[in-house]
Protein backbone atom coordinates (compact mmCIF):
# COMPACT_ATOMS: atom_id res chain seq x y z
CA UNK A 1 0.00 0.00 0.00
CA UNK A 2 1.23 3.36 -1.06
CA UNK A 3 1.90 5.94 1.37
CA UNK A 4 2.38 9.53 0.97
CA UNK A 5 5.33 11.55 2.46
CA UNK A 6 5.16 15.37 2.60
CA UNK A 7 8.73 17.10 1.96
CA UNK A 8 8.85 20.16 4.28
CA UNK A 9 11.52 23.04 4.65
CA UNK A 10 14.13 22.24 7.24
CA UNK A 11 15.42 24.15 9.65
CA UNK A 12 18.00 26.24 7.35
CA UNK A 13 20.64 26.71 9.33
CA UNK A 14 18.28 29.56 11.43
CA UNK A 15 17.03 32.15 8.36
CA UNK A 16 13.86 32.75 8.37
CA UNK A 17 13.01 32.79 5.04
CA UNK A 18 15.17 31.51 1.65
CA UNK A 19 14.77 32.17 -2.02
CA UNK A 20 13.54 29.20 -3.91
CA UNK A 21 16.06 29.64 -7.35
CA UNK A 22 15.53 26.11 -8.66
CA UNK A 23 12.88 23.40 -8.80
CA UNK A 24 14.36 19.96 -10.13
CA UNK A 25 11.08 17.86 -9.32
CA UNK A 26 7.55 17.51 -11.03
CA UNK A 27 4.40 15.94 -10.94
CA UNK A 28 5.12 11.73 -12.03
CA UNK A 29 8.99 12.01 -11.04
CA UNK A 30 10.03 9.27 -9.47
CA UNK A 31 12.89 10.56 -6.82
CA UNK A 32 15.44 9.07 -4.69
CA UNK A 33 16.29 9.35 -0.78
CA UNK A 34 18.58 12.09 -1.16
CA UNK A 35 18.13 13.17 -4.62
CA UNK A 36 18.36 16.96 -4.81
CA UNK A 37 14.89 18.26 -5.71
CA UNK A 38 14.90 22.17 -5.15
CA UNK A 39 18.25 24.57 -4.83
CA UNK A 40 17.67 26.92 -1.98
CA UNK A 41 19.55 30.75 -1.47
CA UNK A 42 20.53 32.60 0.99
CA UNK A 43 22.05 36.31 0.34
CA UNK A 44 25.48 34.26 1.66
CA UNK A 45 25.32 30.37 0.50
CA UNK A 46 23.39 28.11 -1.85
CA UNK A 47 22.30 25.05 -1.26
CA UNK A 48 20.16 21.41 -1.84
CA UNK A 49 17.16 20.13 -0.61
CA UNK A 50 17.37 17.07 -0.65
CA UNK A 51 14.56 14.07 -0.79
CA UNK A 52 13.60 12.69 2.34
CA UNK A 53 11.87 9.29 0.76
CA UNK A 54 12.04 7.50 -2.55
CA UNK A 55 8.75 7.33 -4.74
CA UNK A 56 7.16 9.19 -6.81
CA UNK A 57 6.14 13.05 -6.86
CA UNK A 58 2.52 13.59 -6.55
CA UNK A 59 2.08 17.07 -6.46
CA UNK A 60 5.26 20.02 -5.98
CA UNK A 61 3.93 23.11 -3.74
CA UNK A 62 6.77 25.41 -4.70
CA UNK A 63 8.30 27.23 -7.63
CA UNK A 64 11.15 29.03 -8.54
CA UNK A 65 11.29 32.66 -6.93
CA UNK A 66 9.09 31.42 -3.92
CA UNK A 67 10.35 32.70 -0.44
CA UNK A 68 10.26 29.69 2.38
CA UNK A 69 10.62 29.07 5.39
CA UNK A 70 11.09 26.40 7.65
CA UNK A 71 7.75 23.97 7.57
CA UNK A 72 6.99 24.75 4.13
CA UNK A 73 5.11 22.16 1.58
CA UNK A 74 7.58 21.48 -0.44
CA UNK A 75 6.50 18.51 -2.27
CA UNK A 76 4.10 15.14 -1.52
CA UNK A 77 5.60 11.68 -2.76
CA UNK A 78 3.66 8.58 -2.53
CA UNK A 79 6.40 6.16 -1.59
CA UNK A 80 5.67 2.05 -1.56
CA UNK A 81 6.64 2.64 2.28
CA UNK A 82 8.15 5.44 4.79
CA UNK A 83 11.85 5.61 3.87
CA UNK A 84 13.93 4.86 6.18
CA UNK A 85 15.64 8.50 5.80
CA UNK A 86 12.96 9.56 7.25
CA UNK A 87 13.20 8.08 11.03
CA UNK A 88 16.75 9.49 11.46
CA UNK A 89 18.28 11.77 13.58
CA UNK A 90 17.31 15.14 12.61
CA UNK A 91 21.29 16.78 11.72
CA UNK A 92 23.57 14.37 10.71
CA UNK A 93 26.94 15.30 12.49
CA UNK A 94 29.44 17.10 9.96
CA UNK A 95 31.92 13.81 10.22
CA UNK A 96 29.29 11.72 8.85
CA UNK A 97 31.06 9.55 5.60
CA UNK A 98 28.79 10.36 2.48
CA UNK A 99 27.08 7.19 1.56
CA UNK A 100 26.87 6.31 -1.64
CA UNK A 101 23.63 5.57 -3.64
CA UNK A 102 24.54 1.57 -3.78
CA UNK A 103 24.80 1.65 -0.03
CA UNK A 104 21.20 3.12 0.41
CA UNK A 105 19.45 1.06 2.99
CA UNK A 106 16.77 -1.49 0.79
CA UNK A 107 12.84 0.10 1.35
CA UNK A 108 11.70 -2.05 4.38
CA UNK A 109 9.62 -4.14 2.25
CA UNK A 110 9.93 -7.08 4.68
CA UNK A 111 8.33 -5.36 7.64
CA UNK A 112 4.61 -5.32 8.45
CA UNK A 113 3.35 -2.24 6.47
CA UNK A 114 2.58 0.86 8.04
CA UNK A 115 -0.93 2.31 7.46
CA UNK A 116 -1.47 4.77 5.20
CA UNK A 117 -0.54 7.92 6.49
CA UNK A 118 0.80 11.14 5.86
CA UNK A 119 3.84 11.12 7.14
CA UNK A 120 5.74 15.07 7.68
CA UNK A 121 9.35 14.68 7.10
CA UNK A 122 11.75 17.41 7.06
CA UNK A 123 15.51 16.80 7.69
CA UNK A 124 17.57 19.72 8.52
CA UNK A 125 19.68 21.49 5.78
CA UNK A 126 23.11 22.08 7.24
CA UNK A 127 26.19 22.96 5.20
CA UNK A 128 27.69 20.03 6.27
CA UNK A 129 24.63 18.26 5.14
CA UNK A 130 24.14 19.92 1.80
CA UNK A 131 27.88 18.65 0.95
CA UNK A 132 27.20 15.51 2.19
CA UNK A 133 23.99 14.93 0.44
CA UNK A 134 25.13 16.47 -3.21
CA UNK A 135 28.58 14.62 -2.95
CA UNK A 136 25.94 11.46 -2.69
CA UNK A 137 23.54 12.21 -5.67
CA UNK A 138 22.88 15.75 -6.94
CA UNK A 139 24.21 16.11 -10.46
CA UNK A 140 26.35 19.02 -9.32
CA UNK A 141 26.88 20.88 -6.22
CA UNK A 142 25.25 24.42 -5.17
CA UNK A 143 28.80 26.19 -5.95
CA UNK A 144 28.58 24.81 -9.87
CA UNK A 145 24.57 25.33 -9.98
CA UNK A 146 25.51 28.68 -8.88
CA UNK A 147 28.07 29.56 -11.22
CA UNK A 148 25.86 28.06 -13.98
CA UNK A 149 23.25 30.35 -12.92
CA UNK A 150 25.68 33.40 -13.23
CA UNK A 151 26.46 32.32 -16.57
CA UNK A 152 22.59 32.11 -17.78
CA UNK A 153 23.69 28.10 -18.29
CA UNK A 154 20.52 25.96 -17.42
CA UNK A 155 22.38 22.80 -16.11
CA UNK A 156 19.83 20.41 -16.62
CA UNK A 157 21.10 21.11 -20.49
CA UNK A 158 24.07 19.39 -19.40
CA UNK A 159 23.35 15.99 -19.39
CA UNK A 160 26.34 14.22 -17.65
CA UNK A 161 29.79 15.60 -16.50
CA UNK A 162 33.27 14.28 -15.72
CA UNK A 163 32.79 14.05 -12.19
CA UNK A 164 32.42 10.77 -10.51
CA UNK A 165 29.01 9.18 -11.41
CA UNK A 166 28.43 11.79 -13.95
CA UNK A 167 28.71 14.62 -11.60
CA UNK A 168 28.81 18.20 -13.15
CA UNK A 169 31.88 19.88 -12.78
CA UNK A 170 32.90 23.75 -12.71
CA UNK A 171 34.71 22.54 -15.86
CA UNK A 172 31.97 20.97 -17.40
CA UNK A 173 29.64 24.47 -16.98
CA UNK A 174 32.93 26.48 -19.00
CA UNK A 175 33.26 23.64 -21.69
CA UNK A 176 29.75 24.36 -22.34
CA UNK A 177 29.66 27.88 -22.82
CA UNK A 178 32.65 27.44 -25.00
CA UNK A 179 30.59 25.16 -27.07
CA UNK A 180 27.58 27.32 -27.65
CA UNK A 181 29.86 29.90 -28.53
CA UNK A 182 31.88 28.55 -31.01
CA UNK A 183 29.23 26.43 -32.63
CA UNK A 184 26.84 29.15 -32.95
CA UNK A 185 24.26 29.07 -30.01
CA UNK A 186 21.63 26.50 -29.29
CA UNK A 187 18.45 28.66 -31.03
CA UNK A 188 15.97 26.28 -29.54
CA UNK A 189 17.25 26.99 -26.12
CA UNK A 190 16.13 30.36 -25.65
CA UNK A 191 18.38 31.81 -23.23
CA UNK A 192 21.39 31.86 -25.60
CA UNK A 193 22.44 34.65 -28.05
CA UNK A 194 23.30 32.68 -31.39
CA UNK A 195 27.31 33.42 -32.58
CA UNK A 196 28.01 34.67 -35.89
CA UNK A 197 28.95 31.99 -37.73
CA UNK A 198 32.94 31.43 -38.76
CA UNK A 199 33.32 32.10 -42.21
CA UNK A 200 36.68 31.03 -43.92
CA UNK A 201 37.08 34.16 -45.45
CA UNK A 202 40.45 32.96 -47.83
CA UNK A 203 38.13 30.78 -50.02
CA UNK A 204 37.23 34.97 -51.53
CA UNK A 205 40.76 36.03 -51.75
CA UNK A 206 43.86 36.77 -50.52
CA UNK A 207 43.55 37.82 -46.43
CA UNK A 208 46.21 38.28 -43.33
CA UNK A 209 45.08 37.91 -39.65
CA UNK A 210 45.56 40.81 -37.51
CA UNK A 211 45.16 40.30 -33.44
CA UNK A 212 43.09 42.76 -31.82
CA UNK A 213 45.21 44.53 -29.27
CA UNK A 214 44.39 44.25 -25.53
CA UNK A 215 42.63 47.72 -25.09
CA UNK A 216 40.21 46.62 -28.32
CA UNK A 217 39.49 43.27 -26.65
CA UNK A 218 38.06 44.41 -23.44
CA UNK A 219 36.82 47.62 -24.72
CA UNK A 220 34.79 45.23 -26.88
CA UNK A 221 33.82 43.02 -23.95
CA UNK A 222 32.65 45.80 -22.23
CA UNK A 223 30.75 47.48 -25.01
CA UNK A 224 28.70 43.80 -25.26
CA UNK A 225 28.04 43.62 -21.81
CA UNK A 226 26.25 47.19 -21.70
CA UNK A 227 24.51 46.91 -24.95
CA UNK A 228 23.08 43.36 -23.57
CA UNK A 229 22.00 44.37 -20.04
CA UNK A 230 20.91 48.17 -20.89
CA UNK A 231 18.14 49.65 -22.58
CA UNK A 232 19.51 52.37 -24.10
CA UNK A 233 17.70 55.50 -26.33
CA UNK A 234 20.06 58.21 -28.09
CA UNK A 235 18.14 61.24 -28.65
CA UNK A 236 19.24 63.96 -31.05
CA UNK A 237 19.78 68.04 -30.89
CA UNK A 238 21.84 70.87 -32.09
CA UNK A 239 22.85 74.02 -30.42
CA UNK A 240 24.00 76.97 -31.98
CA UNK A 241 27.51 77.80 -31.19
CA UNK A 242 28.34 80.88 -33.23
CA UNK A 243 28.82 82.96 -30.76
CA UNK A 244 30.46 80.56 -28.65
CA UNK A 245 33.01 80.02 -31.52
CA UNK A 246 33.53 83.87 -32.09
CA UNK A 247 34.85 83.95 -28.23
CA UNK A 248 36.80 80.65 -28.55
CA UNK A 249 38.70 81.90 -31.73
CA UNK A 250 39.38 85.27 -30.19
CA UNK A 251 40.73 84.08 -26.59
CA UNK A 252 42.95 81.19 -28.71
CA UNK A 253 44.09 84.36 -30.78
CA UNK A 254 45.12 86.04 -27.27
CA UNK A 255 47.49 82.58 -26.24
CA UNK A 256 51.03 82.74 -27.20
CA UNK A 257 52.33 79.98 -29.71
CA UNK A 258 53.26 77.24 -27.72
CA UNK A 259 50.40 77.61 -25.15
CA UNK A 260 47.56 74.75 -25.51
CA UNK A 261 44.39 76.24 -27.44
CA UNK A 262 41.10 75.35 -25.64
CA UNK A 263 38.85 73.75 -28.48
CA UNK A 264 34.81 73.39 -28.12
CA UNK A 265 35.03 70.43 -26.06
CA UNK A 266 36.07 72.97 -23.05
CA UNK A 267 32.74 74.58 -22.92
CA UNK A 268 30.69 71.65 -23.56
CA UNK A 269 32.45 70.15 -20.42
CA UNK A 270 31.09 73.15 -18.44
CA UNK A 271 27.79 73.03 -19.66
CA UNK A 272 27.59 69.14 -18.92
CA UNK A 273 28.42 69.34 -15.94
CA UNK A 274 25.83 72.71 -15.22
CA UNK A 275 23.08 70.37 -16.67
CA UNK A 276 24.09 67.40 -13.95
CA UNK A 277 23.57 70.21 -11.42
CA UNK A 278 20.56 70.77 -13.16
CA UNK A 279 19.39 67.19 -13.62
CA UNK A 280 20.79 64.64 -10.84
CA UNK A 281 19.77 61.88 -11.80
CA UNK A 282 22.39 62.02 -14.81
CA UNK A 283 25.09 62.01 -12.21
CA UNK A 284 24.11 58.65 -10.45
CA UNK A 285 24.83 55.30 -11.23
CA UNK A 286 22.10 52.30 -10.64
CA UNK A 287 23.34 50.01 -7.56
CA UNK A 288 24.14 46.43 -8.41
CA UNK A 289 20.65 45.03 -7.52
CA UNK A 290 18.81 47.34 -9.85
CA UNK A 291 16.57 48.49 -6.41
CA UNK A 292 18.14 52.55 -6.00
CA UNK A 293 20.26 54.99 -7.44
CA UNK A 294 23.70 56.56 -6.28
CA UNK A 295 24.19 60.20 -6.63
CA UNK A 296 27.51 61.48 -6.36
CA UNK A 297 28.02 64.87 -5.59
CA UNK A 298 31.04 64.81 -7.41
CA UNK A 299 31.51 65.97 -11.27
CA UNK A 300 34.18 63.86 -13.08
CA UNK A 301 33.86 63.66 -16.99
CA UNK A 302 35.35 60.93 -18.84
CA UNK A 303 36.66 61.84 -22.39
CA UNK A 304 36.98 59.15 -24.73
CA UNK A 305 40.36 59.51 -26.63
CA UNK A 306 41.17 57.70 -29.90
CA UNK A 307 44.45 56.02 -29.46
CA UNK A 308 46.50 53.71 -32.04
CA UNK A 309 45.48 50.92 -29.55
CA UNK A 310 42.35 51.66 -29.32
CA UNK A 311 39.69 53.62 -27.68
CA UNK A 312 40.34 54.63 -23.88
CA UNK A 313 38.75 57.04 -21.55
CA UNK A 314 40.89 59.04 -19.08
CA UNK A 315 38.72 60.95 -16.32
CA UNK A 316 38.66 64.75 -15.78
CA UNK A 317 37.97 65.61 -12.00
CA UNK A 318 36.18 67.59 -10.51
CA UNK A 319 35.87 69.65 -13.41
CA UNK A 320 33.22 71.98 -11.57
CA UNK A 321 36.10 73.66 -9.54
CA UNK A 322 38.40 73.90 -12.50
CA UNK A 323 38.72 76.88 -14.91
CA UNK A 324 38.24 76.22 -19.22
CA UNK A 325 42.20 76.99 -19.36
CA UNK A 326 43.19 73.83 -16.66
CA UNK A 327 40.72 71.70 -18.55
CA UNK A 328 42.14 72.10 -22.16
CA UNK A 329 46.02 71.74 -20.12
CA UNK A 330 44.56 68.25 -18.52
CA UNK A 331 43.14 67.16 -21.00
CA UNK A 332 46.09 67.91 -23.39
CA UNK A 333 47.82 65.69 -21.18
CA UNK A 334 45.84 63.13 -20.41
CA UNK A 335 44.80 62.60 -24.56
CA UNK A 336 48.97 62.45 -24.91
CA UNK A 337 49.50 59.77 -22.13
CA UNK A 338 46.66 58.16 -23.35
CA UNK A 339 48.14 58.04 -27.00
CA UNK A 340 51.92 56.38 -25.86
CA UNK A 341 50.13 54.03 -23.50
CA UNK A 342 50.74 55.72 -20.44
CA UNK A 343 47.45 56.05 -18.55
CA UNK A 344 47.19 54.42 -15.16
CA UNK A 345 44.33 52.33 -14.16
CA UNK A 346 43.42 55.69 -11.57
CA UNK A 347 43.30 58.09 -15.01
CA UNK A 348 40.60 56.14 -16.29
CA UNK A 349 38.76 55.32 -13.17
CA UNK A 350 35.52 57.11 -10.86
CA UNK A 351 33.59 59.18 -13.94
CA UNK A 352 30.16 60.03 -13.80
CA UNK A 353 29.48 60.93 -17.72
CA UNK A 354 31.73 60.36 -20.52
CA UNK A 355 32.10 62.76 -23.45
CA UNK A 356 32.80 60.97 -27.08
CA UNK A 357 33.39 63.91 -29.58
CA UNK A 358 34.15 63.06 -33.02
CA UNK A 359 33.96 66.44 -34.06
CA UNK A 360 37.51 66.89 -35.43
CA UNK A 361 36.90 64.36 -37.38
CA UNK A 362 33.42 65.20 -38.81
CA UNK A 363 30.02 62.89 -38.27
CA UNK A 364 26.46 64.54 -38.11
CA UNK A 365 25.32 62.23 -35.80
CA UNK A 366 25.97 59.16 -33.88
CA UNK A 367 24.54 56.79 -31.34
CA UNK A 368 27.18 56.15 -28.48
CA UNK A 369 27.38 53.65 -25.94
CA UNK A 370 27.23 54.35 -22.55
CA UNK A 371 29.84 53.94 -20.25
CA UNK A 372 28.17 51.91 -17.53
CA UNK A 373 27.59 51.97 -14.92
CA UNK A 374 27.33 55.82 -15.71
CA UNK A 375 24.09 56.27 -17.06
CA UNK A 376 24.19 58.62 -20.22
CA UNK A 377 27.08 59.45 -22.59
CA UNK A 378 27.25 62.60 -24.64
CA UNK A 379 28.47 62.77 -28.63
CA UNK A 380 29.43 65.31 -30.23
CA UNK A 381 30.38 65.62 -34.24
CA UNK A 382 31.16 68.18 -36.03
CA UNK A 383 29.85 71.91 -35.99
CA UNK A 384 28.59 73.31 -39.69
CA UNK A 385 27.97 76.58 -40.83
CA UNK A 386 23.74 76.47 -41.55
CA UNK A 387 20.99 79.01 -42.50
CA UNK A 388 19.02 79.02 -39.61
CA UNK A 389 15.44 80.69 -40.07
CA UNK A 390 14.53 83.47 -37.36
CA UNK A 391 11.26 84.10 -37.80
CA UNK A 392 12.11 86.84 -40.80
CA UNK A 393 14.70 85.25 -42.33
CA UNK A 394 17.53 82.79 -42.56
CA UNK A 395 20.75 83.70 -40.94
CA UNK A 396 24.19 81.95 -40.95
CA UNK A 397 24.79 80.18 -37.92
CA UNK A 398 27.62 77.70 -36.75
CA UNK A 399 25.11 74.40 -35.46
CA UNK A 400 26.71 71.97 -33.02
CA UNK A 401 25.24 67.90 -32.98
CA UNK A 402 25.10 66.38 -29.96
CA UNK A 403 24.01 62.99 -28.91
CA UNK A 404 23.07 61.93 -25.91
CA UNK A 405 22.32 58.10 -25.28
CA UNK A 406 21.35 57.59 -21.60
CA UNK A 407 20.22 54.32 -19.61
CA UNK A 408 15.90 54.28 -20.71
CA UNK A 409 15.91 52.51 -16.70
CA UNK A 410 17.34 55.43 -14.72
CA UNK A 411 15.81 58.43 -17.36
CA UNK A 412 12.85 59.07 -19.05
CA UNK A 413 12.57 60.50 -22.63
CA UNK A 414 11.08 63.84 -21.22
CA UNK A 415 14.12 64.10 -18.82
CA UNK A 416 16.76 63.31 -21.46
CA UNK A 417 14.95 66.08 -23.81
CA UNK A 418 15.37 68.57 -21.09
CA UNK A 419 18.87 67.71 -20.04
CA UNK A 420 19.86 68.51 -23.65
CA UNK A 421 17.71 71.72 -23.97
CA UNK A 422 19.77 72.92 -21.08
CA UNK A 423 23.09 72.27 -22.95
CA UNK A 424 21.97 73.68 -26.05
CA UNK A 425 20.77 77.08 -24.17
CA UNK A 426 24.46 76.97 -22.26
CA UNK A 427 26.31 76.85 -25.60
CA UNK A 428 24.09 78.96 -27.30
CA UNK A 429 24.91 81.60 -24.38
CA UNK A 430 27.71 80.98 -22.65
CA UNK A 431 27.11 83.96 -20.11
CA UNK A 432 24.58 81.38 -18.24
CA UNK A 433 27.53 79.23 -17.26
CA UNK A 434 28.61 82.53 -14.95
CA UNK A 435 24.84 81.94 -13.12
N1 LIG B 1 33.10 70.80 -34.70
C1 LIG B 1 34.01 71.41 -35.46
N2 LIG B 1 35.33 71.35 -35.21
C2 LIG B 1 35.73 70.66 -34.15
C3 LIG B 1 34.83 69.99 -33.31
C4 LIG B 1 33.46 70.09 -33.61
N3 LIG B 1 32.52 69.50 -32.88
N4 LIG B 1 35.51 69.38 -32.34
C5 LIG B 1 36.80 69.63 -32.57
N5 LIG B 1 36.94 70.41 -33.64
C6 LIG B 1 38.17 70.92 -34.20
C7 LIG B 1 39.01 71.54 -33.11
O1 LIG B 1 38.63 72.89 -32.89
C8 LIG B 1 40.38 71.39 -33.70
O2 LIG B 1 40.52 72.39 -34.69
P1 LIG B 1 41.95 73.08 -34.99
O3 LIG B 1 42.82 71.98 -35.46
O4 LIG B 1 41.62 74.10 -36.00
O5 LIG B 1 42.40 73.66 -33.69
C9 LIG B 1 40.29 70.06 -34.42
O6 LIG B 1 38.93 69.82 -34.66
C10 LIG B 1 40.88 68.90 -33.66
O7 LIG B 1 40.33 68.86 -32.36
P2 LIG B 1 40.75 67.70 -31.37
O8 LIG B 1 39.97 66.51 -31.70
O9 LIG B 1 42.22 67.56 -31.39
O10 LIG B 1 40.42 68.32 -29.96
P3 LIG B 1 39.11 68.15 -29.09
O11 LIG B 1 39.38 68.90 -27.82
O12 LIG B 1 37.89 68.53 -29.82
O13 LIG B 1 39.05 66.58 -28.77
C11 LIG B 1 39.81 64.45 -28.06
C12 LIG B 1 39.99 65.98 -27.97
C13 LIG B 1 40.84 63.81 -27.16
C14 LIG B 1 38.43 64.09 -27.58
C15 LIG B 1 39.96 64.02 -29.50
O14 LIG B 1 41.26 64.32 -29.95
C16 LIG B 1 39.66 62.55 -29.74
O15 LIG B 1 40.47 61.67 -29.45
N6 LIG B 1 38.50 62.27 -30.30
C17 LIG B 1 38.11 60.91 -30.66
C18 LIG B 1 37.05 60.41 -29.71
C19 LIG B 1 36.58 59.04 -30.14
O16 LIG B 1 37.24 58.28 -30.82
N7 LIG B 1 35.39 58.69 -29.71
C20 LIG B 1 34.88 57.41 -30.01
C21 LIG B 1 33.54 57.46 -30.55
S1 LIG B 1 32.85 55.88 -30.66
O17 LIG B 1 32.59 55.42 -29.20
Amino acid sequence: MADVIEIKIPDVGGVASVDVVDVLIKPGDIVKLDQTIATLETDKASMDLPSTANGSVEQVHIKRGDKVGEGTLVATVKVESIAAKSEEPAAKPATTPPVSQDQQPPLPTQTPEPPKATIQSSQPVSTANIELNTTVSAHASPSVRLFARELGVDISKITSGNGRKGRILKEDITQYVKKILTEGGNSSGGGTIPAIPAVDFSQFGEIESQPLSKIKRLTGQNLSRVWLNLPMVTYHEEADITEMEAFRVALNAEKAKDEIKITGLMFIIKALVAAMKQFPSFNASLASDGQSLILKKYYNIGIAVDTPNGLVVPVLRNVDNKSINQLANELAEKSEKARQGKLMPADMQGGCITISSLGGIGGTAFTPIVNAPEVAILGVTRAKMQPVWNGKEFLPKLMLPLDLTYDHRVIDGAEGARFMAHIKQNLSDIRRLLL
